[in-house]
Formats: C-alpha cells, sequence, structure tokens
C-alpha cells in the first residue's frame, strides 16, 4: 500500500460534503464551500459546504419542527432504545470514524481508536439517564390542603459549537443528553474539522434518527458560529472553545436570555512535591502536557517543581517528552501527530519565540519538525525551565506541546502560584503524602484535581471549569439537568 493509499477513506471519495438540516443533505444556500486541509500534509482532503446565517435559519427552523413532532411523542423509554441502536450502529462503522478523525485534525491513529471504548460508555450513560428522573413530591408546609409535584421537560433546541482538538469526543457532551432529554440540535463543527461530525450524523440518520433532531452545519465561526449563538430560536447554547470567543457567546445569549454552558482555556498547574513517585511522575507529568500534541483544554500546562528535585525531575520529564515518537497520524507507532492547523503552528512558533525573548531555557524542543513531516504542521515536544509567572508562556494558553517548569519551595507557596492564574480548569497534585494531596487539591481554585494521575475522564464524572475556564457541568448525575425545564405543579386537594 503507497503513502497516498493509506489516506483513502470511503467518506473522502464520495464528493463534497453538504450540510445534514432536517434528515437531508444540502448544499449551503450561498453554494460556498470550503477546504479541509489534512495537517499531516498541510493538504485540502475534500471541499465541505461553508454553511451561514441563512443556513443557520434553516437547521434552526428544522430543529423547532422536529422539537414539537414525532420526536416529542417518544417516550424516555423510546429514547433510550433508540440511543442503544445508535451507540451499536456507530461500533459498527468506529474504524472508519477514527480514520476520518485522524485525517482530518491530525491526532494518531493510537489516540482515536481509544475512543471507542469512550462513545459506547457515553451513549450507554445518557441513555440510563434518560429513564431514571422521576421528578418531585413535595410534602407542603403551605397551610391549606394541597400538594405538588414538580417533573422535568425538555428545554428546546440546542446549539452547540464545538472546536477541532477532538470533535468525535466533545460533540456528545451535545448530542448524548439532546437525545437523553427529548431536545434537538443544531450543531456547528469547527471549519478546521468537521468531518467525524458529518459522518456521524450520516450513521445516525441511517440508524433510524428522526429526522430534524440532529443538524449539522459546518461553517466559519464569525457567521455560522455567531448566528447560532444569538439566534432567538435556540434555548440553550453549548461553547467549547478559546475564551475570548466564550465572552461574545456570553453577550450573544442575551437576544433571548438562552441558556450557556462555556468549556474554554486552560493554563492547569501540575504540582510535583519530592516524596512523590518520581517515574510515575515524570510521565504523568509528561503527558498531562504533550498528550494530542498538547491541544487539550485541561493539559498541565504550568509544571510546578518542589526546587530540591527540580533539576533533576525537570531533565527526566525533558527525556520523556523527547523519547515521544511524534510521526504520521496514521502509523499506528506514532504517539504524538501534527498541530490540528497553519493557525496553531503559526502560534505554537510565536511562543517559541516569545520564549526565547522572554529568556526561558530551552531544555527540548522548540522547534518545526522536517523530513518527512515538513509539510505537516509538526513541532518537537518542548520544555522550558527557568520560567517565572511574569513570563508570557507561563500565563498565556499556547495549546501546543509546550511545558513551562517553575520551582517552588514550600505547599503554601505552590498552591499560590497555581492559583495566580485568570483560568481554573484542571490541575495535578504528585505526592505520597495523602494529608498534603488533599490539602492541596483542595486549595486549588479549579474544577478537577487530578492526584497522582492527570487527565482521567469518564462519562458518568463531572467534567467542569471556574474562572475563566468557563461555567456549566459536562457529564456526571447532574448534566442533564442543564437540558431540562423543571416544572411544578399545584394541586388542591380540597
Ligand atoms: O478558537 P475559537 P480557535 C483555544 C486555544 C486555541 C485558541 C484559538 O488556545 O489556540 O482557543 O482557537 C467558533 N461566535 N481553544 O480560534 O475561535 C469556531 O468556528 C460563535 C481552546 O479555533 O474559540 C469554532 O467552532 N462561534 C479550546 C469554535 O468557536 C464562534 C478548543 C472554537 O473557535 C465565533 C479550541 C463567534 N464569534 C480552542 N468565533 C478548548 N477549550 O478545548 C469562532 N467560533
Amino acid at each position: 500500500m503507497t503513502f497516498q493509499d493509506t489516506y483513502r477513506h470511503p467518506f473522502l471519495e464520495s464528493g463534497h460534503k453538504q450540510l445534514f438540516i432536517g434528515g437531508e443533505w444540502v448544499d449551503a444556500i450561498s453554494g460556498e464551500t470550503f477546504a479541509c486541509i489534512d495537517p499531516s500534509r498541510g493538504t485540502a482532503s475534500i471541499q465541505v459546504s461553508r454553511g451561514g446565517a441563512a443556513d443557520i435559519d434553516a437547521a434552526v427552523a428544522a430543529a423547532r419542527t422536529a422539537f414539537k413532532g414525532e420526536w416529542s411523542k417518544f417516550k424516555a423509554f423510546d429514547r433510550q432504545a433508540l440511543m442503544l441502536k445508535l451507540a451499536d450502529a456507530i461500533d459498527a462503522r468506529f474504524e472508519d470514524l477514527a480514520r476520518l478523525e485522524t485525517i482530518d485534525m491530525g491526532a494518531p491513529i493510537a489516540r482515536t481508536s481509544m475512543f471507542r471504548r469512550w462513545i459506547q460508555q457515553t451513549f450507554r450513560y445518557y441513555a440510563a439517564q434518560a429513564v431514571a428522573d422521576t421528578g418531585d413530591v413535595f410534602n407542603n408546609s403551605v397551610p391549606g390542603n394541597f400538594m405538588s409535584y414538580s417533573h422535568r421537560e425538555p428545554l428546546g433546541v440546542v446549539g452547540a459549537i464545538i472546536p477541532w482538538n477532538g470533535p468525535l469526543i466533545t460533540q456528545l457532551w451535545s448530542i448524548c443528553p439532546v437525545l437523553a432529554s427529548g431536545c434537538t440540535l443544531v450543531l456547528k463543527p469547527a471549519e478546521e474539522a468537521p468531518l467525524s461530525t458529518l459522518m456521524l450524523a450520516g450513521i445516525m440518520h441511517d440508524a433510524g434518527l428522526p429526522a430534524g433532531v440532529i443538524n449539522v452545519v459546518p461553517g466559519p465561526g464569525a457567521t455560522a458560529g455567531a448566528a447560532l449563538a444569538a439566534h432567538t430560536g435556540v434555548d440553550k447554547v453549548n461553547f467549547t472553545g478559546s475564551t475570548a470567543t466564550g465572552r461574545r457567546i456570553i453577550e450573544a445569549s442575551a437576544t433571548n436570555m438562552k441558556r450557556v454552558a462555556l468549556e474554554l482555556g486552560g493554563k492547569s498547574p501540575d504540582i510535583v512535591f519530592a516524596d512523590a513517585d518520581l517515574d510515575v511522575a515524570a510521565t504523568g507529568a509528561a503527558m498531562a502536557c504533550f498528550n494530542n500534541t498538547g491541544q487539550v483544554c485541561f493539559a498541565g500546562t504550568r509544571l510546578f517543581v518542589e526546587r530540591s528535585i527540580y533539576n533533576d525531575f525537570v531533565e527526566r520529564v525533558a527525556a520523556v517528552g523527547s523519547k515521544l515518537k511524534v510521526g504520521l497520524p496514521l502509523d499506528g507507532e506514532s504517539q504524538l501527530g501534527p498541530l490540528a492547523s497553519q493557525a496553531q503552528l503559526d502560534r505554537v512558533q510565536h511562543y517559541f519565540e516569545v520564549a526565547r525573548n522572554e529568556g526561558a531555557r530551552l531544555v527540548t524542543g522548540g522547534e518545526r519538525l522536517g523530513g518527512n513531516l515538513a509539510d505537516g504542521f509538526f513541532v518537537a515536544p518542548t520544555v522550558y525551565a527557568d520560567v517565572d509567572m511574569g513570563m508570557a508562556i507561563a500565563r498565556e494558553e499556547i495549546f501546543g506541546p509546550v511545558l513551562s517548569a517553575i520551582p517552588f519551595d514550600t505547599e503554601e507557596e505552590a498552591i499560590e502560584l497555581a492559583n495566580a492564574t485568570e483560568y481554573g480548569l484542571g490541575g495535578g497534585v504528585w505526592s505520597r503524602d495523602v494529608g498534603r494531596v488533599h490539602r492541596v487539591a483542595h486549595g486549588i481554585r479549579t474544577g478537577m484535581v487530578w492526584t497522582n494521575c492527570y487527565g482521567v475522564t469518564d462519562p458518568g464524572v463531572t467534567f467542569a471549569g471556574t474562572k475563566h475556564s468557563g461555567y456549566g457541568v459536562k457529564g456526571g448525575p447532574h448534566h442533564l439537568n442543564e437540558f431540562m425545564i423543571s416544572k411544578t405543579v399545584w394541586l388542591n386537594l380540597a
């Protein structure tokens, strides 16, 4: 098989990709398309219809019609049964889906192949949640002969705006609760990586998803995304992306007071004490930052190391990073792929320059990769030492495999440094002292803290951020409520 052959994919060979609205594949009203760029080669893989405000209008209308139509008659049990059927249909096509995601956004096939379990777990977890809600009955204390109960009804039309760093799994935080709650969805994937979303919509449609329940409109953020966020026919927006765009989403939501859930950027701290298992911690701290080529919202990009072990530990982390196999994403041996776009490559290279100017000490990496990777957006896993919190590389989200290592002397100082950021998504603590692990975990102001591990997630466990990393939970037992309205009914028993 030639190199070109490995990039062949049934989904890419059936003509340009259209928008999916009301259960049908349609061109954008403008007739325009845009090119999807394969980040491992820097060339176009396929053309996709470029949705705009008018297409968002059509998709919201289709979602509204579906919300009031046949879908509204689905009982919780019917929605659960449908979700289980969809999960099986997705599983049957999973290998094609994983390869498509790999071609589209560059994550190595070894990584996207691991999403099989995650997708199945997420569909099955939310399918169980669909039938779990029994409502509440209240024992009223008001005088008179009254009682009341409340039950939850689906909120309506949800708009989801997702990024490019892992759409295959990110979109499930909208698709699954929408299906479980009885809402409908308009999904706008990022222009950089819309393909797995389109393929997934097709699989679900073929497996019996009613028309209009899920609609997909790829297109630019400034037009399609902005139109969805401001649309008065949308009841809730789920946004994952940058903090700057998150602010615009909040402003746009004011048109009709829609609910908003935001998962935004981060600059998560990872704190290593001298009493930790340093071999485990070195690998853990390296992967906390380098996983997915650093394009993870909760990546542990600020590494705080107790001063007595600082130099030795930083060397160990750098050694782990420099041994990672960065390679073509469809090569099963590759552990890291390219950055997802030219814009990300430019951004990361800009920060290499910033680090040089700020006087940080380069321990490993700090360069774009050449050879057989020269056409793609590949960079080396990078570690900077002698960083302080005054430097931009310690404050700003880079969203690449770039780690800033900072020494500390006391537990209190470590917590203070960890919190010296506008962000609040993830955090890590490595120590054998159980009391300290809990004290530090409680001291860090983030939505999630991992202790003696990093980045473990599960659809049944709450995922959330605070500060400029956004608000609204995902996963876990409370997520579904965000897709429902609670209605209380009073009864006069007299
Ligand atoms: O983000 P944007 P970009 C961070 C990361 C990255 C930076 C820029 O630091 O380097 O953001 O990435 C849509 N109204 N994260 O430019 O613009 C856009 O089309 C409505 C962290 O890609 O936020 C895409 O679908 N929507 C992050 C999505 O928003 C708009 C993941 C994200 O794009 C819009 C991605 C608008 N005005 C980037 N403008 C994470 N938390 O994981 C853009 N969009």
